[in-house]
């Protein structure tokens, strides 16, 4: 059994002065029994515990660490730049470079503001939207996650029509009231809800590949027929990058689907793990925000020169030659190396996974949306979850996250991942 005292006592002195001993709950462990471990270094693929435990990560931060923890280059260049000051309130040549640089490699980016999260991306562009079309309803997929801003922490009302209630104490109901939520994957309900107020909708908003209910893909043409209905109605379409950007190619993830949204939300690996967002869009809509338009927005740390230039340098190194080729092999091999383990062991399960974005389902055959996602068996893979940390494997605590493959995974690593799920499938299918 790993030890882990020295977490448990972090965990006790933190729930004394933080809610739930942590800034962000997915790190609570709530679905998969609790036992936070408090992480004490990263290196590479792998993080190291209070307890000097080390883990094969495939937390990864939740996606910014696409390089592995600690990449000497990124420590370098942050190191640097924090050496002439932190910050000034002020613009720099930094961030007009990341404008420039996500400018050059994502076409609908014309314009680009910096944020320092996904959530404040997300806001910026439904209010961008509800300004733009001077309309205040907002389409959102079943599952599908934006950050927290009231307007997106809506669920679907108890009737697939009905319109959204909030999924979170505190949103108003009459807020909540404006967001409807559809089943991902289903043209038809967005259809439905536009047909019915045909000028109410400002924007539907959507992961192009959803990792927020486990990853679930695009259904065929999904994506881009999305696109095209939103447009027919007169409602924008916004693109929520900020798991998919420069994570499964380099750029954004829509331009596979021949999606065609009016903007994009960034964040997580163009901050290379430091606290990044961006929205991104049409130059007539993005002048829409101040200090040119009418639209307010802003952010102390927006656009912050250390966290720009952790970003900048990742970018650099995700375009060398080889980069995604080498990504892509290393998680198709975990990919289908899970698919065997859960063959050969006859566990009930599936594994969804789109580049190095990689979801084991256990207790499902398929996942096509969040109502499949939903009927996983959580005990299963909170056993699942125990038995793999045994084995040094540190997966997402949750069974609607993604596992995230960084180029720091060796194939070694990837076959004592394999390796070790099908000895903990093995370990957790006689248990009760
Ligand atoms: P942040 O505000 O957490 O930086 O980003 C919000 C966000 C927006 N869009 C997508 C597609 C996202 O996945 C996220 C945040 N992702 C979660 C995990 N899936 C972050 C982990 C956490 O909440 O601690």
């Amino acid at each position: 059994m790993i030890e882990h005292k020295k977490s448990a006592a972090l965990r006790n002195r933190a729930a004394r002065v933080i809610p739930g001993a942590v800034n962000s709950p997915v790190r609570a462990w709530k679905p998969v029994g609790g036992a936070t471990r408090f992480i004490a270094r990263g290196e590479g693929a792998a993080v190291i515990d209070a307890d000097n435990n080390r883990y094969l990560d495939y937390v990864g931060s939740y996606g910014p660490a696409i390089l592995g923890h600690a990449h000497p280059e990124v420590v370098a260049a942050v190191a640097e730049t924090a050496a002439r000051g932190f910050g000034f309130g002020a613009p720099t040549e930094l961030e007009v470079a990341m404008a420039e640089l996500i400018a050059k490699c994502i076409p609908i980016a014309r314009k680009v503001r910096l944020v320092s999260s996904g959530t404040e991306a997300g806001m910026t562009a439904i209010r961008l939207a509800r300004a733009a079309t001077a309309r205040p309803g907002i389409i959102k997929f079943d599952g599908c996650y934006h950050g927290h801003s009231d307007s997106l922490l809506v669920r679907a009302g108890s009737g697939v029509m009905t319109l959204g209630a909030p999924d979170s104490a505190g949103v108003p109901e009459a807020l909540a009231a404006l967001t409807r939520v559809a089943p991902f994957n289903s043209l038809e309900a967005v259809e439905r809800y536009l047909r019915a107020e045909p000028r109410q909708i400002a924007a539907v908003i959507v992961e192009p590949v959803a990792a927020n209910m486990g990853v679930v893909p695009p259904a065929a043409d999904f994506l881009a027929q999305l696109s095209a209905l939103t447009h027919r109605y007169g409602a924008l379409l916004i693109c929520d990058e900020v798991i998919t950007g420069f994570r499964l190619r380099y750029g954004a993830a829509h331009e596979m689907y021949g999606a065609e949204p009016d903007l994009i939300m960034l964040g997580k690996v163009i901050g290379g793990g430091m606290p990044i967002g961006a929205v991104a869009g049409r130059a007539e809509l993005m002048d829409l925000l101040a200090p040119i338009g009418p639209v307010y927005q802003a952010g102390t740390l927006s656009g912050n020169p250390v966290a720009v230039v952790a970003g900048l340098k990742t970018l650099e190194i995700l375009a060398r030659r080889g980069t995604y080729e080498r990504l892509e092999r290393i998680s198709a091999r975990l990919g289908d190396g899970i698919a065997r383990a859960i063959e050969e062991t006859g566990v009930n399960g599936c594994v969804n996974r789109v580049g190095s974005l990689v979801t084991p389902f256990l207790g499902a055959r398929s996942v096509r949306d969040a109502e499949d996602a939903r009927r996983a068996d959580g005990a299963l893979f909170a056993r699942f979850f125990a038995a793999m940390l045994e084995r040094g494997i540190y997966l997402p605590p949750s069974q609607f996250e993604a596992m995230f493959v960084s180029l720091a995974h060796s194939d070694d690593d990837i076959d004592r991942t394999v390796t070790a799920v099908r000895d903990s499938l093995t370990a957790i299918r006689g248990q009760p």
